[in-house]
């Protein structure tokens, strides 16, 4: 099975390129620049399509000119591969959670109401055209989006703000542990001896973390907050309600945090020692050069030009939230869900999961009933909000398949 049972765009060019032209059309082929033996241009058995065995021309004996070349039979048609995959994943669909986290106040709600209205949500969020209320507790919405025949169940968790209480100690234990949770329930289902075909996918792909645009740094509650999700989570910072920043304070600021984040080992999406070769590298250092996004949220539309376009209205004019020159918000959108959707649910199972899966079933080192018994007892909350000691390789698992 498939991680998350998406459809692995990126990866899928890396997976299936290589030996794939066995055959050609070709008549004649120039000889071969590699060393005799290189498997990449000398075969040492192709299949004969109609046999289904290795082809008779495939012996060691050299081919007489009435033989033809094994070259003239053509592709095997590998490359049909990628039109099942799409097939298969345009049926099952995708499933994507993202979570929104910081201090109360910054616009998270608002945000969430941001990102579905600007077509990503095509049905209008509830409360439209009133204010958006405090957010008091933990809640999750899913809509399913269906673009070109692509569906997308997507879900976003509100949580309440954080940080204004005299005390803040712990104050990120319910959301962690809420993070945890999803991970144990999929654990639960994931271990059991008849299990569904497709594990319903709580388990948060992506925290979007708010932070206050003070314009100086990021503060020790921050700081403390991110190192324990980055370990638990993918987490992208931004900088909250940066229409209140000029250009140069919302540059100086994220060079800042940056410093910070790096000064205290917290490492956000897109990890480093993640990127899988040298495209990923180009295209996530220029994404890690401007994370944390600044990022304005609106959810009233305004006409501007004859065009609708979510803003902000002031008195000076109106902040149109997706416009590049007023904000960084179609950054975020795009690495969301447009270019790193699959990237996020990928580093979601075979890391973040893949550590809390470990641990636990390390926990529950149980073997009475023969081997591969494994009795899991339930995690107390104390564990479960626990912070991870190690990280496990990527791509250890990627089994899962999405249906919906
Ligand atoms: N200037 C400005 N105001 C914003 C922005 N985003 C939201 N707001 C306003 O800030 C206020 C609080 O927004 P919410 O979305 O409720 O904030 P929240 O983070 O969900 O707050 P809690 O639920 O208390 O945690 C509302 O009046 C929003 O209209 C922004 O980008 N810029
Ligand atoms: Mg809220």
């Amino acid at each position: 099975m498939m991680c998350g049972g998406g459809w692995p765009a990126a990866k899928l060019k890396l997976g299936f390129r290589s030996e794939v032209s066995v055959g050609s059309s070709e008549p004649q082929r120039p000889p071969s620049p590699h060393p005799p033996g290189d498997r990449h241009l000398e075969p040492s058995a192709p299949m004969d399509p109609l046999r289904r065995s290795p082809s008779p021309c495939s012996s060691s004996r050299p081919s007489s000119p009435s033989t033809p070349p094994c070259e003239m039979l053509g592709p095997v048609g590998i490359e049909a591969v990628l039109d099942q995959l799409k097939i298969k994943a345009m049926k099952m669909g995708f499933e994507f959670n993202i979570m929104v986290v910081g201090q109360s106040g910054l616009g998270k709600s608002t945000m969430v109401n941001t990102l579905f209205k600007s077509k990503v949500w095509k049905s209008n969020p509830p409360g439209l055209g009133v204010p958006t209320p405090q957010t008091l507790q933990l809640h999750s919405v899913t809509h399913v989006i269906e673009e070109k025949g692509v569906k997308l169940k997507l879900t976003v968790t509100d949580t309440p703000g954080f940080g204004d209480q005299i005390n803040n100690d712990k104050c990120w234990d319910p959301i962690l542990g809420y993070i945890n949770e999803q991970y144990e329930r999929y654990l639960q289902e994931e271990i059991l001896i008849t299990r569904q075909r497709h594990i319903p996918d709580t388990r948060v792909h992506c925290c979007v973390y708010f932070v206050p645009p003070t314009g100086h740094c990021l503060r020790p509650l921050d700081i403390e907050f991110l190192q324990r999700l980055c370990q638990t989570v993918n987490v992208v910072p931004v900088i909250a309600r940066a229409d209140s920043l000029t250009m140069e304070e919302r540059e100086a600021f994220r060079r800042r945090i940056q410093q910070n984040l790096r000064t205290h080992c917290i490492d956000i999406y897109p990890q480093k020692c993640f990127d899988e070769d040298i495209n990923d590298k180009i295209l996530n250092s220029k994404l890690r050069d401007r994370i944390p996004f600044a990022v304005v949220g609106a959810d009233r539309e305004h006409l501007v030009d004859g065009r609708c376009v979510l803003g902000r209205k002031t008195k000076w004019g109106i902040i149109e939230v997706e416009n590049m020159a007023h904000c960084e918000f179609p950054l975020l959108r795009d690495l969301l869900i447009r270019s790193h959707l699959q990237d996020l649910k990928d580093i979601t199972h075979n890391v973040h999961y893949e550590n809390y899966r470990v641990i636990r079933l390390n926990e529950s080192h149980l073997l009475p009933r023969g081997p591969g018994w494994v009795n899991l007892a339930p995690a107390s909350p104390g564990q479960l909000t626990s912070p991870r000691p190690f990280k496990v390789c990527r791509g250890a698992h990627d089994d899962s398949e999405d249906e919906f």
